[in-house]
């Protein structure tokens, strides 16, 4: 492996050992106002990145913010002062092209310094465009073509259930992604493998590249194709923390995998990038910097 560039962060891992603790203690609005500070922290984060990098994929980051930040902050297992123990969740973010939103979900869970973010895209930065694992610390696979997230978790949960340490996985595909053939056929083995460690978020924002997924391939009825399959389904709005909570750490149940559909919104939480085809990779001028920071606010 290549000697990684980025160490764990310790004051921000305090932080997030913290705000971890305070969700866990919390109610459920308690819980809610935590989580929404943190991840309009990271939708701001996610704007100045791009507009440092003048690239990226700004709509996609912000409709996936609150599931990683459910993921980090709620489900998973792990210790980023530890990325690589032996006995760990894994997380995968499938739509790769995401990036950046990943990346402040690291940095502000410690894994290394949010000071780097600053490098996002930059030359010989490791934070590139598409997540590295032998770059970034806290990234399991490298993704960004996209269709090989899911079926490399099926690996991973295969894994975790001949180990038997116990360990679960979560991938995270965008809706888009699903016309790649490779997702069916890591669902029907994941099936038949009975992965119950493992959970497939769709990012359902019915907004591709260039088009609405309508106008592509509408991919309904999504929950009962998934169900034929074998899987356990369920469909949740995927910006209500509550519902990713209880999806993201529901346990395992007799033996079928768990697809949990979450409706977003395309550039969640700034009204000029919500919803609009154009916003998939568009990059905001000075004055709608501003304007985005000021409604992330
Ligand atoms: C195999 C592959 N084909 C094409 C692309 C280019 N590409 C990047 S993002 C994207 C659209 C993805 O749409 P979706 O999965 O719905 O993601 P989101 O809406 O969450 O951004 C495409 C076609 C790619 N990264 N990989
Ligand atoms: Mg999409």
């Amino acid at each position: 492996m290549t000697e990684q560039l980025l160490r764990t962060a310790p004051a921000q891992l305090a932080e997030w050992r913290e705000t971890r603790a305070a969700i866990a203690a919390a109610d459920g609005a308690g819980r809610d106002r935590i989580l929404h500070d943190w991840a309009q922290r990271t939708r701001r984060s996610v704007v100045t990145m791009i507009d440092g990098a003048q690239q990226g994929h700004i709509g996609g980051d912000f409709s996936v913010t609150d599931i990683l930040t459910v993921a980090y902050l709620v489900a998973l297992r792990v210790d980023p002062a530890e990325p690589r123990a032996a006995v760990r969740d894994r997380f995968i973010l499938s739509k790769g092209h995401c990036a950046a939103a990943l990346y402040s979900t690291l940095a502000y869970s410690g894994y290394f310094d949010p000071a780097e973010l600053g490098g996002f895209m930059k030359p010989l930065s490791p934070l590139n465009g598409h997540p590295n694992r032998n770059k970034v610390p806290g990234v399991e696979t490298n993704t960004g073509p996209l269709g090989h997230g899911l079926p490399v978790g099926v690996g991973a949960a295969i894994a975790a259930k001949l180990t038997g340490d116990g360990g679960r996985v979560i991938v995270v595909t965008g809706d888009g992604e699903l016309q790649e053939g490779s997702n069916w056929e890591a669902f029907m083995t994941a099936a038949q493998q009975k992965l119950d460690n493992l959970t497939f978020v769709v990012d359902r924002n019915r907004l591709q590249q260039g088009a609405r997924t309508e106008e592509t391939n509408h991919l309904d009825p999504l929950d009962e194709k998934l169900a034929a399959f074998g899987w356990d389904v369920e469909e949740i709005d995927g910006h209500d923390y509550g519902q990713l909570a209880a999806a993201l750490t529901r346990p395992a149940s007799g033996g079928r995998p768990h697809a949990v559909i979450a409706n977003t919104v395309k550039g969640k939480g700034v009204s000029f990038i919500e919803d609009r085809v154009e916003w998939h990779h568009k990059v905001p001028s000075a004055e709608q910097v501003r304007q985005a920071l000021e409604e992330l606010a």
